[in-house]
């Protein structure tokens, strides 16, 4: 095999050559790969022995895409067009040989190769619209010159992956190959000269594209359509249908020069950069600072949930769900029961909705222990505590959990905001206690923080962070403080929707612009939704808050359908004047003197002390990157993934000047990290 440089290598099986890609993790379009593969296909063009070749990959997949980490970056290196020219005019016969995920320039690569074999288990896709981006490569106008407009619209604005089994029915892939890849790609090479077979271009045949600009048009309309909703806020997905409708209407050189435009367009925009950071700081949340490399998780075979409310419910299906067998404890049979069915009535919908079949919801309920007794926890390897945010009760239980669990059994609370080293302190074992932290509803909400107490083993540790990923969350680490990284950045932005309300905003106005910006709903929409009486005590309330006023007029938000809003019997909202009132009322009596605030107020006042607050869980250690911060807003609290997160956007779209500017007049102070800036 002769090294073509450090990452493609070019052999020769007879008179095939064999171009393999080996640049771990995942065969990126780096520079390297990209001046590697222009050099083997330079060779093969050279080479009047070679009669056909094969692209491969080694290791986990094929190409998955073009090198993310060089985007923004000064070019480098053979041009990814020149490389797919060089093989797309190659004077044999090239065959791609997939495995793993051809994704994104991947794919382009691939579908710039006279024909495609693949392995079984292989995937197609074309997910650049995950990153803000759209396929640049010519993916926009190729795919649908093979799977035609309709799927290739779908697959390009949802970055959905498509199987080996439809890509061979589609004509993705020509054969799908039974054992070696490499092998059955050669072989099916051998065929193709033997046969004859002409130099296929996917560029030339349009045959297949499912119609003309004209007949396709209200296809395009009644998509755009149907996605409105999850397309609100983003550019990418209409500049993707923009590509494809070039690729109907537009020969394809033509169409090509519309991809390239809106690729660039998107390329130097500040969402896809706001995406691509978000990419790279998912994988980098799973990484702890400090930890032995060495470390490794603990097996956890059975779980204990303790408390079969919403939460409780919520965390044991993620259990479940994965194969994991759950014990669930309560108080009372009837609690149990409840939790249970919802537990049950929840997996039911699902499989209605076809995600899995009934047998599937049987397994799942089949892994459940509900139990009263709160020693038949004994055997579990990890406990989740998720009772009610009161100190003494988590302590009493703990204090329980301490004599039941077996020892090396992981005890973690569910605390949202709760000191987790006075609740390990209740143990002889702090170093097996920890925050697990899940969002409601636990079962569907990506985030868990996970809190690392001041005792907690770093291998107690890797051991939640391992279950997190397990379960298909992201998991980051928090420190101990009150409200963790989430909720205590929460706080600062609705003391100020309070203020706001006082000083003169409505609630719609704070909730409009909050949802302008991104958010899937605003402070008030939320408090409804949670119900206002969450935390709150008929007996004790003096009506010394609006909140206490709000309800002892019995206003409890979405449950009893008036709250900042009144709820008509299909959930529609209108502005609740007798909350309008209150808020009015409240605000005369304290001698606040109401303006009218424009929407920048709203905005800035909500979210710049937000980003301060996270400048001090940086400053404290309470988080370990700005980018962990990042995650867990967009995963925890519908922070818009377009806008990269608070610190992202603080950083790179309002700039930290102007933050600071308006932290100084609203008196607050300012973190020194929100001064100096922090490390990306
Ligand atoms: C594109 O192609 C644009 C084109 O249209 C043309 C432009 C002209 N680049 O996810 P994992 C790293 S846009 C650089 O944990 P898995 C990743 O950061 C691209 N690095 O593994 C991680 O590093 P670390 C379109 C990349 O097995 C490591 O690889 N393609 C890239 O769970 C392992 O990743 C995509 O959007 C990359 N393209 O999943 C595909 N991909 O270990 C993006 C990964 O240091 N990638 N890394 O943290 C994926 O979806 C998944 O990584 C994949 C593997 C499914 C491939």
């Amino acid at each position: 095999m002769a090294a073509i440089n450090n990452v493609v290598d070019l052999s020769r099986d007879g008179d095939i050559a064999v171009v393999t890609v080996n640049s771990p993790p995942v065969n990126a379009l780096s520079a390297d790969v990209r001046d590697g593969l222009a050099g083997a296909f330079a060779a093969i063009a050279g080479d009047t022995g070679v009669k056909a070749a094969v692209l491969v990959c080694a290791g986990r997949t094929f190409i998955a895409g073009a090198d993310i980490s060089e985007f923004g970056k000064p070019p480098r290196g053979a041009a990814l067009p020149a490389v797919q020219d060089a093989m797309e005019s190659s004077p044999v016969p090239v065959i791609a040989a997939i495995h793993g995920t051809a994704l994104g320039g991947g794919l382009e690569v691939a579908l710039c190769a006279h024909y495609r074999v693949s392995d079984a288990k292989a995937k197609f896709g074309l997910p650049e619209v995950k990153l803000g981006l759209l396929p640049g490569a010519g993916g926009t106008q190729r795919l649908p010159r093979i799977v035609g407009a309709k799927k290739a619209t779908e697959m390009v604005t949802s970055g959905a992956q498509m199987n080996a089994e439809d890509a061979l029915a589609s004509g993705l892939v020509d054969e799908v190959v039974d054992g070696d890849l490499t092998a059955g790609a050669i072989a099916f090479a051998r065929r193709v000269v033997a046969e004859k077979r002409p130099l296929k271009k996917v560029r030339d045949d349009a045959s297949k594209l499912g119609g003309t600009a004209k007949s396709l048009a209200p296809f395009f309309a009644e998509f755009r359509k149907a996605n409105a909703k999850a397309f609100k806020g983003f550019d990418a997905p209409e500049a993707n249908i923009k590509c494809i409708e070039a690729a109907v209407a537009l020969p394809f050189d033509e169409g090509l020069k519309v991809e390239r435009a809106e690729f660039m367009k998107l390329m130097t925009g500040l969402q896809s950069a706001a995406q691509r950071h978000v990419f790279f700081a998912e994988r980098a949340a799973a990484k702890i600072d400090g930890l032995p490399a060495d470390v490794q998780p603990l097996p956890v075979k059975k779980v204990g949930v303790i408390g079969a409310g919403t939460m409780g419910g919520g965390i044991s299906m993620n259990f479940l769900s994965v194969g994991i067998p759950v014990t669930i404890v309560e108080m009372k049979q009837e609690a149990l029961d409840r939790g249970v069915s919802i537990i049950r009535k929840n997996y039911e919908n699902s499989a209605k909705k076809g995600r899995f079949s009934m047998d599937e919801v049987e397994a799942r309920m089949g892994r459940l222990t509900p139990t009263l007794n709160m020693d038949d926890l004994a055997d579990c390897d990890l406990i989740i505590e998720a009772v009610f945010e009161n100190m003494a009760i988590k302590k009493d239980i703990f204090g329980k959990l301490d004599k039941i669990a077996k020892p090396g059994a992981i005890l973690a609370s569910n605390t949202s905001y709760l000191d987790v080293d006075e609740i390990a302190s209740a143990t002889s074992r702090p170093e097996y206690v920890l925050g697990m932290h899940y969002f409601s509803p636990a079962n569907v909400m990506r985030l868990l923080e996970v809190v690392r107490g001041a005792k907690t083993d770093p291998q107690v540790l890797a051991t939640a962070m391992a279950v997190g990923k397990q379960t298909g969350k992201i998991a980051v680490v928090a420190g101990v403080c009150h409200g963790f990284i989430g909720n205590r950045m929460l706080a600062r932005r609705q003391q100020q929707a309070n203020a706001l309300l006082l000083e003169g905003a409505a609630p719609a106005d704070i909730d409009r612009v909050l949802t302008d910006f991104g958010f899937p709903m605003g402070p008030f929409q939320m408090s409804d939704l949670a119900g206002l009486d969450i935390g709150w005590n008929a007996e004790t309330s003096k009506g010394e808050t609006v909140r206490d006023r709000l309800c002892e007029a019995g206003l409890r938000g979405q449950k009893n359908g008036k709250g900042f809003y009144v709820y008509d019997e299909n959930r529609n909202r209108t502005p609740n004047p007798e909350a309008l009132a209150i808020i009015d009322a409240y605000a005369a009596e304290k001698g606040i003197n109401r303006r009218t605030i424009d929407d920048q107020e709203i905005l800035e006042r909500c979210l710049f002390p937000m980003v301060n607050e996270g400048a001090r869980i940086l400053a404290e250690g309470k988080a370990q990157r700005a980018s962990d911060i990042d995650i867990v807003w967009i995963n925890g609290y519908g922070w818009p993934v377009y806008r990269g997160g608070p610190m992202f956007w603080a950083e790179k779209d309002v700039g930290r000047e102007r933050i600071i500017e308006v932290l100084e007049k609203m008196g607050e102070e300012v973190s020194p990290v929100l001064k100096n800036g922090w490390k990306a």
